[in-house]
């Protein structure tokens, strides 16, 4: 663990271990478990850094994210490597993840030298009036395996620009890979204090940071149930909290649209990281006309994915990232089998070595109707449901007809159709003649109803999580000014 500047064991001394999810047999570190004490200690160590912190100019702040961000883009290769080998992700997506990082890095550090407000005139004479933005302070980090480094680059950056201290309590499956980018952060020169990192369980150190009076910010990622109970927990303090919790993405294909492009959309949405992402698509809606020769596209070109180590230049689809996901999605598929058809996958694969990893087939679903369980809960794995539906009227009911709304996607060649989809659908992001996946770190990232709580990740929407408004009124007139009162005669 790394509290106020020094790598440091657990006060209890107990150890967890990390496996590589493609062979369980290869140990990838131990580290520690750490308890609810370790987290008092990381939380200590950031109130005390805090002053120096917010007190240090923003752009000399900017500074050190800058040199973070060039520190992650020369270890590119290194970050990649080790986080396919511990989260299982092929190694083109693991360089996404980390490029993911540097680009948050990049973009927050330039934050430091904006971080606009605002400057506006008075409704009196002879006097200021504008906005600035101060930070919160003490800022709990918890998040996902998924991305493993993006992330809680996504999370600290806004949170360290604007001026704030950082207690990172990263998933217990990728802890290797938080290690990794908090060394290159003490590396980059953020003072002791400024970044700690506790490694452990959710249910000792995430609780323990969420319950302490002493943080005043949480930022999550993860499961909608974890979400719900944060949230449940940080308002008996009114402590702000930012969600970005499940997803049931869908793509929806028109009977004009190239299903050869759609195809590849769907695909690399439905199937790149193994499903497990939040903006994965997991449904796709599809006007009746064009089921069958779009079926046939995803049938004949998901069957050719390649199962494997991500490290390997021949796989296309990695392990899945433990026993219990495999477990989880394998239950998924009896509940399908009663609702529609499968098509495609169905099972755990076992071949060979893939024994020693947490594989799943590519599965796919047909004949599934939109209120279906498969097209209803989110089952983070490599399945996919199509729909069909009689038109657009009914393709975009359906998308809409879920608790959540991170993502979605049209596939048309129609630009009235296009400009239909971007107005109704019910989600934080919509791309068309793309699919679900691959949002940039310079617009807004998150979802509608149950997906969060109304804040965002990246972009400017980041920096509200991370700080409170300050209005400032400065008179210069030398007199009592009384505003809404004074000077109301009629123009
Ligand atoms: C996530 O799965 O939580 O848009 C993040 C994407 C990535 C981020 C996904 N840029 O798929």
């Amino acid at each position: 663990m790394f509290i106020a500047g020094e790598w440091v064991e657990s006060e209890a001394g107990r150890t967890f271990e990390s496996l590589n999810p493609a062979d369980r047999r290869d140990v990838v570190g131990r580290f520690q478990a750490g308890t609810a004490a370790d987290a008092a200690m990381a939380i200590r160590a950031a109130e005390m850094a805090l002053p120096r912190w917010k007190a240090t100019p923003a752009p000399k702040r900017g500074e050190i994210l800058y040199r973070f961000g060039q520190l992650m883009a020369d270890n590119k290769e290194r970050l990649a490597r080790a986080m396919t080998r511990e989260m299982g992700k092929v190694l083109a997506e693991a360089r996404g993840d980390v490029q993911e990082g540097i680009d948050i890095a990049f973009l927050m550090a330039g934050e430091g030298r904006r971080m606009f407000g605002e400057t506006v005139p008075s409704e009196l004479p002879d006097k200021w009036a504008m906005s600035v933005r101060q930070p919160i302070g003490v800022a709990g980090i918890v998040t996902p395996w998924n991305f493993p480094m993006a992330i809680p680059c996504w999370k600290m950056m806004p949170a360290l620009v604007t001026g704030n201290v950082v207690v990172f309590k990263p998933a217990s499956d990728t802890p290797h890979c938080a290690t990794l980018v908090v060394e290159l952060m003490a590396e980059a020169g953020f003072p002791a204090g400024v970044v700690n990192m506790v490694t452990g369980s959710g249910a000792e150190v995430g609780n323990a940071i969420v319950d302490s009076p002493d943080v005043n910010v949480i930022s999550f990622t993860g499961h909608s149930s974890t979400g719900k109970s944060i949230a449940e927990r940080a308002a008996r303090r009114l402590k702000r909290v930012s969600l970005e919790l499940g997803g049931k993405n869908a793509v929806v294909v028109l009977k004009d649209a190239d299903l050869d492009l759609a195809t590849d959309g769907i695909l690399w949405s439905a199937f790149g990281t193994t499903g497990q992402r939040c903006t994965a698509c997991s449904r796709v809606i599809v006007e009746e006309a064009v089921v069958e020769p779009l079926l046939e596209k995803l049938e004949s070109r998901a069957k050719k994915l390649r199962l494997g180590s991500g490290l390997l230049d021949t796989t296309d689809v990695g392990p899945l990232i433990n026993p219990a996901a495999v477990e989880k999605v394998g239950s998924y598929i009896d509940i399908g089998r009663k609702e529609g058809e499968l098509v495609l996958g169905g099972a755990a694969a076992t071949d060979g070595d893939l024994a020693y990893g947490n594989f799943f087939a590519p599965t796919i679903f047909a004949g599934i109707k939109p209120m279906d369980r498969v097209a209803q809960e989110e089952i983070f794995g490599p399945v996919l449901s199509v729909i069909p539906v009689a038109d657009y009227q009914a393709a975009m009911t359906a998308l809409n007809q879920t608790r959540y709304g991170l993502s979605s996607s049209i596939f048309t060649r129609d630009v009235n159709m296009a400009f239909r989809a971007m107005r109704d659908f019910e989600t934080g992001i919509v791309y068309v003649n793309a699919g679900t996946t691959g949002a940039e770190t310079h617009l807004p990232f998150g979802g509608w109803k149950e997906t969060g709580n109304g804040h965002r990740e990246a972009g400017h929407a980041a920096l509200d999580s991370f700080t409170e408004w300050k209005s400032i009124y400065v008179d210069f007139s030398g007199r009592l000014q009384r505003a809404q009162i004074d000077n109301q005669e009629q123009l």
